[in-house]
């Protein structure tokens, strides 16, 4: 009962602290006891509180033609050998691919050839148009427990299919894509590390598999972004010491 009433109470805090900075670190709670030594991460390598830590996430943008699903995979919670066994936890899903489409269609794979586009923008995906909802979720992490973020992706396109008597009809395809994993720094990026939780966030900034972009033209990896999912992790830690303040 107490451990809720000081997560109420830093819950509280967050939204005393944080004012124009909307996303935060919701501290911990009470440490357990540990056999280990502790131990923070928040890198590649892997994320690791050494006690219990809320984590709040904010979906800033998209800038991938992929349609994508963000989420946080428990690596100390596995039913087999591989990570695609272990348990995950959905933050943030695109409901459509990008804000202006709901597929690459062949008009836009016409004018990529020919090195145009239709969005400026990188195909541009933004809070309320491509994900829904709320886009600042917390989770906790249990202490001393390794965990990785996870991105699902889909390729929705058009393709032009020629039948028996000539004529042209268009498909709609979705090619899922190998889900890609935090661990991996082709995918992800955290560059501000563990002491930007507390210093502003830290971005969590995602490579999916790649489409070139016509913007790049001639690089052989024209792709490699980090900004087909960005994610904004913490930014705040709470002052426990805070008094608890009814929330209206
Ligand atoms: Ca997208
Ligand atoms: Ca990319
Ligand atoms: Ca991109």
């Amino acid at each position: 009962m107490k451990q809720i009433e000081r997560k109420c109470d830093r819950l509280v805090a967050v939204r005393l602290l944080l004012g124009a900075i909307s996303i935060g670190i919701i501290g911990s709670l009470a440490a357990p006891v540990q056999a280990q030594p502790a131990r923070d991460e928040f890198d590649n390598r892997a994320i690791q509180f050494a006690e219990d830590t809320i984590v709040e996430f904010e979906f800033d943008k998209s800038y991938g033609v992929y349609q994508s699903n963000f989420g946080i995979v428990n690596l100390g919670s596995c039913s087999g050998r591989t990570v695609d066994t272990c348990q995950k936890t959905e933050l943030f899903r695109e409901v459509r691919p990008f804000d202006r489409g709901e597929a690459l269609t062949l008009e836009d794979q016409r004018r990529a050839s020919v090195r145009q586009t239709r969005d400026p923008n990188d195909f541009i995906g933004t809070p309320g148009i491509t994900i829904q909802g709320a886009t600042r979720k917390k989770f906790t992490f249990q202490a001393n427990t390794p965990y990785a973020f996870y991105l699902d992706s889909a390729y929705i396109h058009d393709v032009a299919i020629k039948d028996r008597n000539g004529s042209i009809r268009v498909e709609r395809r979705t090619d899922n894509k190998p889900t890609v994993y935090s661990v991996n720094t082709e995918s992800t990026r955290l560059s501000e590390g563990f002491a930007g939780l507390s210093r502003g966030g830290v971005r969590v900034q995602w490579d999916d598999t790649g489409i070139a972009r016509v913007s790049q033209p001639g690089q052989i990896n024209s792709d490699g972004d980090f900004n087909d999912f960005v994610v904004i992790a913490g930014g705040s830690l709470v002052n426990p010491t805070i008094p608890c303040v009814s929330v209206k």
